[in-house]
């Protein structure tokens, strides 16, 4: 019994972790049918808390040695479903500097290393019987039960007309659309805002058949419109109207299979297939004014339909390369 909560709840433990993951790789419908799963899945992991709690306190008696850890991977996934169900209900958005959808996330990544630690000290072996039907109808059960859970949470949300009813389809609260000073500032991780002198500032163009070098003026003789909305993985989005240069404008027609690489000041990058080149803008003005060191100054690029942390801000280089495009990470690591 207690064998079957065990593994019942690493798979959710690892179903929600991954699902979230694939809702932050995408700003379109996938983002939605990702989060449905990802939110049952959580909920299934408090579906087996009092099953849970019968193999705890077997384990407490035993004194095992690392127990602090165990404790401190229950402190840390309980967090992170109370900063998931804060945030979809927006009960609370913000904790200090921090939004609810960011403690979410770093209560989750901190909670990894124990999680793979707590598996690898307290092994168990799954048998055939765990295939059994038996044994398959209560884990569909669990996801049942954690499945109406999800659907009654969300209805609670609208009928309590709680902010949460607001939320876009991956999750995000709008903010400040239209009026950029009100638009937020993000960074992925740890990048600081560099303040860039746009008259030495170049834009560095380069590929196979050379090297170009634009000037901030050069780009800002471009009127090259976008309307985008920047969803961001910390729990916010931000229409805005966008202006500057076309990146196909700047870069010589490329074979497919090729791949165009975007790097900051800061060296923070993203590559993006070649046939994006004429729906990416690289953005100089924002609201028809120039952009604030905060929001990229001297030249940002705007992805539509890509979540936030594909919209480099600083750009100084735009290049060509052989490689294919997912050849990335697929979230940066800075
Ligand atoms: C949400 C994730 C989990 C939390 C918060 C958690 C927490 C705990 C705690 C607090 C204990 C008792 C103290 C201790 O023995 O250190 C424990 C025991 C144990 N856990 Fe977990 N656990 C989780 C997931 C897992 C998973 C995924 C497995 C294995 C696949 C597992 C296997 C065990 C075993 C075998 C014991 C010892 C039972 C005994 O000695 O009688 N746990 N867990
Ligand atoms: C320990 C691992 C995790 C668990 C147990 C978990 C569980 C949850 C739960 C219960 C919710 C609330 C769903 C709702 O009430 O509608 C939620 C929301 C969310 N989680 Fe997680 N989560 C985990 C890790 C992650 C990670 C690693 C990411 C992203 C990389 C993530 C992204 C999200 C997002 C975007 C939402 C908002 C969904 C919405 O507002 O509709 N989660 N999570
Ligand atoms: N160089 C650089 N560009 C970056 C980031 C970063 O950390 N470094 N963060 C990205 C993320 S995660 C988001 S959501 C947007 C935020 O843009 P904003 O500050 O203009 O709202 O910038 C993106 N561009
Ligand atoms: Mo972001």
């Amino acid at each position: 019994m207690g064998r079957r909560t065990n593994l019942a709840l690493l798979a959710a433990l690892s179903a929600a972790f991954a699902t979230g993951w694939l809702a932050f790789a995408y700003a379109t419908a996938p983002a939605r049918w990702s989060l449905v799963l990802h939110a049952t899945t959580g909920f299934a992991i408090l579906v087996l808390v009092p099953w849970k709690s019968i193999v705890i306190r077997r384990g407490v008696r035993r004194r095992r040695p690392g127990r602090p850890a165990s404790v401190a991977l229950g402190v840390l996934v309980l967090a992170s479903l109370l900063g998931g169900v804060l945030h979809a209900t927006g009960l609370l958005r913000w904790w200090g500097a921090y939004t609810a959808m960011e403690l979410h996330v770093g209560a989750a990544l901190l909670a990894v290393p124990l999680a793979v630690w707590h598996v690898l000290a307290r092994p168990v072996r799954p048998r055939r019987i765990d295939l059994a039907r038996r044994t398959l109808l209560r884990q569909g059960a669990t996801l049942a039960v954690a499945g109406a859970a999800y659907g009654a949470s969300e209805a609670a949300v609208r009928l309590l007309r709680l902010p949460g009813q607001e939320r876009r389809f991956t999750g995000s609260y709008e903010a400040g659309s239209f009026q950029p000073e009100l638009m937020p500032v993000s960074s992925w991780m740890f990048d600081q805002v560099p303040v860039l002198d746009p008259a030495r500032w170049r834009l560095r163009v380069s590929g196979p058949s050379g090297v170009r070098e634009w000037t901030y003026e050069e780009l800002m003789a471009y009127d090259d419109r976008i309307r985008a909305v920047l969803d961001c993985t910390g729990g916010f989005w931000s229409g805005q109207d966008w202006s500057g240069v076309l990146l196909s404008r700047l870069v010589p027609e490329i074979g497919a299979g090729r791949s165009v690489r975007i790097a900051s000041h800061t060296g923070y990058d993203r590559r993006f297939p070649a046939g994006d080149l004429s729906r990416l803008l690289l953005a100089t003005r924002l609201g028809g004014r120039p952009l604030s060191p905060e929001h990229g100054h001297p030249g940002r690029l705007v992805a539509a339909d890509r979540r936030g942390f594909w919209w480099v801000k600083w750009v100084v280089h735009v290049e060509v390369e052989g490689l294919p495009h997912w050849l990335q990470l697929p979230f940066p690591l800075q």
